[in-house]
């Protein structure tokens, strides 16, 4: 008998990611017309967009722009969460990032499970926003108490997915036969339920709690509540969704639109109400409203200068929105987000000479025929054109975003106010590991390419 070789996670990773957007089109039709739109638009901005088209091509990044997704879950307990990073690991996703909801008055904080290197991520950018959701911020003791009874009868797990866990663990990786059987385990944990898992009256005592909490505890998993893709331009995708039978949020989050697009912008569109039915009325149907539509643009990751500069700017103009943004001062909120950020310079050169953004380094043509260069500074390969800077794409979320992405899915009726904050160390504690900084990760991927310069062009960087 032939022994099977392992598969490489990162193809486990693509392939779970093909499997997961094939159930939720199925579950969610509204999902297909959006990949429509989407695919659309991206095809139309590289026709129309030579620059694009070029940049993408040399990054390599047009390559995965079709199968780039991100979804997002929430779970329950410390012990779902730790089970998940295993589950994750997988697949080659590590934990990156720690956001905090509550100041948003959202009771849970999270994480994002991606693919840290660039080679991983090339061959499969899926990336999960996962969530744990803070019981200790439930004030009444008894809701407390009944939340963590319901969520410790529960197994959001299939046996054979613990089973192929662990065997990956010990064993060191998954071959074929079994990568396909864990791909198909492991979707089990996603699936959206039609059924909850406590009573009609216990459902509307949990969601009056939060709509949040309901959606936590009542269901027998953690249906993934929302899968988008990546898009090119997301304000031709905000204007032409109504037409497509879609109502975006009032604005798009994260920066204005710009030459140079900076970090991730984010828009979505409601939950729908979808029947459920109740323990004890298994025939009378409830309704919940848990899964939604996101598209997001993403540009340059920031380096901590950029990114401080980023949250001074959005900030300022919020304070001086002097509110949430919503539909009534959208247009206004626009145009303080425009003013602020003309202070962000919008050009990749602009950017790379203040140090705001990372960026990799490739050779060009140019570089590769000229020889002997011997000692050489960066600075000298850039005029000369014997390489070029790319900014390196963020792969990551943004917290004030996330919460108004949050919050408008789940209505204003969600927001609570919490006097505890921000819990890294607990959050660490549940997971069973540490969270990675997501800078470090830019900054290694950014020095990794000004190396790949270095060999290729028999060069030494001062
Ligand atoms: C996650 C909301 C945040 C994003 O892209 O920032 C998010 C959730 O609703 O569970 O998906
Ligand atoms: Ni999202």
């Amino acid at each position: 008998m032939t022994v099977q070789p392992f598969i490489s996670p990162d193809l486990i990773r693509q392939r779970f990611s093909k499997a997961m957007s094939d159930m939720y089109r199925k579950e969610v039709p509204l999902y297909g017309a959006l990949m429509e739109l989407v695919e659309k638009t991206n095809r139309d901005v590289l026709a129309r967009q030579p620059d694009i088209a070029r940049q993408l091509n040399s990054s390599g990044e047009i390559e995965r722009l079709d199968r780039e997704r991100h979804g997002a879950i929430r779970v329950g307990t410390a012990s779902e969460l730790a089970t998940l990073a295993r589950l994750f690991a997988v697949m080659g996703m590590q934990p990156v990032g720690y956001y905090d909801l509550t100041p948003a008055g959202v009771p849970v904080h999270s994480t994002a499970f991606r693919a840290v290197h660039e080679e991983a991520l090339q061959v499969s950018p899926f990336r999960v926003f996962t969530s744990l959701l803070r019981l200790e911020l439930i004030e009444d003791p008894a809701l407390r108490a009944f939340a963590e009874s319901v969520l410790a009868k529960r197994s959001i797990f299939t046996a054979a997915a613990l089973q192929l866990i662990e065997l990956a663990e010990t064993a060191g990786g998954l071959n074929a036969t079994q990568a396909e059987e864990f791909v198909l385990q492991a979707l089990e944990t996603f699936r959206w339920h039609h059924s909850a898992t406590v009573s009609a009256a216990q459902y509307q005592t949990l969601s009056a709690q939060h709509r949040l909490i309901a959606d936590v505890v009542a269901f027998k998993g953690p249906h993934i509540n929302h899968l988008t893709p990546r898009t090119l331009d997301i304000d031709i995708v905000q204007a032409q969704m109504p037409a497509h039978g879609i109502t975006p949020k009032a604005v798009i989050e994260g920066p204005p639109r710009r030459q140079c697009p900076i970090l991730l912008r984010q828009t979505s569109f409601k939950a729908l109400d979808e029947p459920i039915a109740f323990t004890d009325q298994p025939e009378t149907r409830g309704s919940h409203s848990a899964r939604f539509g996101e598209i997001e643009q993403r540009g340059a990751a920031l380096t901590p200068k950029g990114r401080a500069l980023y949250d001074r700017l959005l900030n300022a103009a919020r304070d001086e929105l002097g509110d949430f943004p919503n539909e009534g001062n959208a247009a206004r909120y626009n145009a303080l987000m425009t003013r602020h950020f003309a202070e962000f310079p919008d050009s990749v050169a602009g950017m790379r000479e203040q140090g705001l953004a990372y960026f990799r380094y490739f050779p060009t043509a140019k570089g590769l025929a000229a020889s002997g260069l011997g000692e050489v500074s960066l600075e000298d390969l850039l005029r000369e054109d014997y390489v070029k800077a790319e900014p390196l794409v963020y792969e990551d979320f943004l917290p004030v975003s996330a919460a108004g992405i949050f919050q408008s899915n789940l209505g204003d009726a969600a927001q609570a106010h919490y006097g505890e904050h921000s819990n890294r160390q607990a959050f660490e504690q549940a997971l069973g590991r540490s969270t990675l900084d997501e800078l470090g990760l830019y900054a290694e991927t950014q020095q990794r390419s000004l190396e790949d310069c270095e060999k290729a062009l028999a060069v030494k960087l001062i």
